[in-house]
């Protein structure tokens, strides 16, 4: 109990950390649901396997991707899209299970995001040299909602930077349990994730898994 008090502190910083006007960081704030959260992905990646996609411009992405809730993020060579359907088996995306639904809706309250009702939850898996380059998170159709983002296993560094590409980028380092809640005037902020360090996580491994929940439709 009081070992886990502390490590809901973390070794890194403050509980809450505010990155900028409409992020906020909660550290540890998933800890409590991670083993239900880890057997719903293998839940999920049983039916909606990780998959590498390649970008438009034709690149596979170093990390692996796959989806639940109503619609899932998808790339290929027309473009970047949500969608009902899993490309890969022709069927709809498993459902979002009730306890990502609630711990998205929790963390977005907490940030001063109520009613928070995310129908889309990206599922990306890091391994050891992965990255994600800097993007914009831009394909959702409601930019007035939060996004939620949950991060398990292995710590990576995020990369936060401005509205424009070229703007400065600052790091901060994303531990097992942290939620990151992302809206407002920053939601369409450039951000991505150094190439993973390799360790060993005593739940998952050699690899990080982060959720990030939308509001898509
Ligand atoms: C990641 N996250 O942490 C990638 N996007 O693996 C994202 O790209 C992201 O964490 C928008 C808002 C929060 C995020
Ligand atoms: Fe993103």
């Amino acid at each position: 109990m009081t070992a886990d008090l502390f490590e809901s502190l973390g070794a890194t910083g403050p509980a809450r950390e505010k990155l900028a006007e409409g992020a906020l960081l909660l550290r540890g704030f998933a800890r409590p649901q991670q083993h239900e959260l880890i057997a719903a992905i293998d839940a999920i990646t049983a039916q909606a396997p990780f998959r590498h996609l390649v970008t438009p411009g034709g690149y596979r992405m170093s990390v692996a991707i796959t989806n639940c809730g109503d619609v899932g993020w998808v790339s290929d060579a027309s473009g970047y899209r949500y969608d009902a359907i899993d490309p890969e088996s022709g069927k709809p995306w498993p459902a979002m299970p009730p306890p990502f639904r609630a711990l998205a809706e929790q963390a977005a309250a907490e940030a001063g995001f109520p009613g928070f009702a995310p129908d889309a939850c990206l599922i990306n898996r890091y391994e050891p040299g992965a990255r994600l380059s800097l993007h914009q998170d831009r394909d959702e159709r409601n930019l007035g909602a939060p996004i939620v983002s949950v991060s398990l296993g292995l710590p990576a560094t995020f990369l936060f930077g401005g509205l424009k590409r070229s703007d400065p980028t600052r790091r901060y380092r994303l531990e097992h349990g942290d939620v990151v809640v992302w809206g407002g005037p920053e939601r369409l902020a450039f951000h991505g994730v150094a190439p993973l360090a390799d360790g060993e996580h005593g739940l998952l491994g050699r690899k990080r898994i982060n959720l990030t929940f939308r509001r898509a439709r």
